[in-house]
């Protein structure tokens, strides 16, 4: 009797030949990888990995949390440790070589011989579905997973039900069976599956710089690669903005006091309301701005008098996460400045925006609480140069990988 119950490798064979229905589906497998770095910064590198498997092995599903675990069968520095779920359609030995690729791209060095050595990342694949897989290149499930704590801990977050399909027993009870009595600790760490999600979990970053640094630049385009609300100063109307550069010393205290309460308003208006359709916020200034601003351009009195009426008013503000200062060497900030062409900037001195850069380094220096990243942009060009926007991006990760959320 011909056997008509359905078997999903013949479908598959037999789908292949039908160029009416062209196989749509590829079997999609789950696997469980640990991750871990012993060398360098090694938190962004896990971060790397991550994103990097993200991208090329297949959708990362879980990450667990990162754990703090002494180096184990050698000695070395303390390594970081996570375990993710990865749904994949690769087979296992073509994931097995993504995943020496990927290791090698992230800077893996393999040295020959035995032994464990120190290394930026190691990636390797616990469980491949229910599979149990012998070869010389080979071994699902890992075959040292069982006596390594710094594994299962962190697969007990993310699979604790999950069944060793030759030990039979789930990873609880590995977990509770393990004699490695190693000493691990949870970080407040977290591994995200894309820099969207990472920037996500910013909310708010505010973007800095001197006259012409490319702030506002800089902020439409991370607002655009990663759906961020922007916040952008408005003030080209600024009537005081022109005569304060005719005459200084008549028109700075009416000009900052314009700039505050323009900014108070706007600044109110823009940050309050939550946007449901954007991932975070990111603007072209900060509301410090007024200060750093008022210091360079009124007299003492009058900026104490200012400062009095700028800590009134922004006594509860939205803070950023995030505080970027783009630095810019003078030369070039009079190129962009020139280049942008707005007649009442022509005449701005050299020796101005010295001073501005010393404001605001002073100010960056006097809030070591807040989380200020300095970005030295002088040899880059992040506007007609892919890979200087991406150095850049690649700066503020690794600093928001540091941050715990
Ligand atoms: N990896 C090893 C050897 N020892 N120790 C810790 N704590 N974490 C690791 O990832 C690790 C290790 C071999 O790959
Ligand atoms: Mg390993
Ligand atoms: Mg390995």
């Amino acid at each position: 009797m011909p056997n008509f119950r359905f078997n999903p490798k013949s479908f598959y064979e037999f789908n292949y030949f039908c160029f009416l229905c062209p196989p749509i589906m590829n079997k999609t497998s789950t696997t469980y990888l640990s991750i871990g770095s012993n060398l360098g910064d090694k938190l962004n590198q896990l971060q790397e990995v991550v994103f990097l498997i993200h991208t090329t092995v297949g959708e990362v599903i879980k990450t667990s949390p990162v754990y703090e675990t002494p180096a184990w069968g050698f000695e070395g520095d303390n390594f970081y440790n996570a375990c993710i779920m990865v749904e994949t359609t690769l087979t296992p030995s073509v994931l097995l070589e993504k995943l020496l690729e990927l290791e090698t791209s992230l800077g893996r060095k393999r040295q020959h011989g035995t032994g464990y050595s120190s290394r930026t990342v190691d990636i390797d694949i616990l469980y491949f579905d229910k599979e149990i897989i012998n070869t010389d290149l080979l071994t699902i499930p890992h075959p040292n997973m069982p006596l390594r704590r710094f594994v299962l801990r962190p697969l007990a977050d993310i699979a604790p039900q999950f069944y060793h399909p030759v030990l039979n027993k789930d990873t609880r009870n590995l977990l509770q069976e393990c004699k490695d009595k190693s000493d691990i600790t949870r970080t407040p760490y977290m591994l995200y599956t894309s820099r969207s999600q990472l920037f996500s979990q910013l909310e708010y970053i505010a973007i800095e710089g001197n006259i012409g640094a490319g702030k506002t630049t800089l902020a439409h385009k991370i607002g655009q690669d990663f759906n961020a609300k922007l916040v952008l100063e408005r003030f080209a109307d600024n009537p005081f903005l022109p005569k304060f550069y005719e005459d200084q010393g008549r028109y700075a205290f009416p000009l900052e006091m314009s700039f505050l309460a323009d900014r108070y308003q706007q600044f109110m208006d823009d940050t309050s309301q939550f946007d449901l359709f954007k991932n975070f916020m990111v603007s072209d200034y900060d509301i410090h701005k007024s200060l750093i601003f008022a210091k360079v351009t009124l007299q003492e009195e009058e900026f104490k008098l200012y400062r009095k009426l700028f800590n009134l008013m922004y006594k509860e503000i939205k803070r950023p996460k995030i505080y970027i200062y783009l630095y810019q060497n003078t030369e070039r900030l009079l190129k962009n400045i020139k280049q942008r062409g707005r007649d009442y900037e022509q005449n701005i001195s050299p020796e101005y925006l010295k001073q501005l850069n010393w404001g605001y380094f002073d100010y960056i220096r006097s809030f070591p609480e807040q989380n200020n990243l300095v970005l030295d942009i002088s040899n880059l060009d992040f506007v007609e140069n892919p890979g200087d926007y991406e150095i850049i991006l690649g700066q503020i990760q690794k600093y928001a990988v540091h941050l715990s959320f």
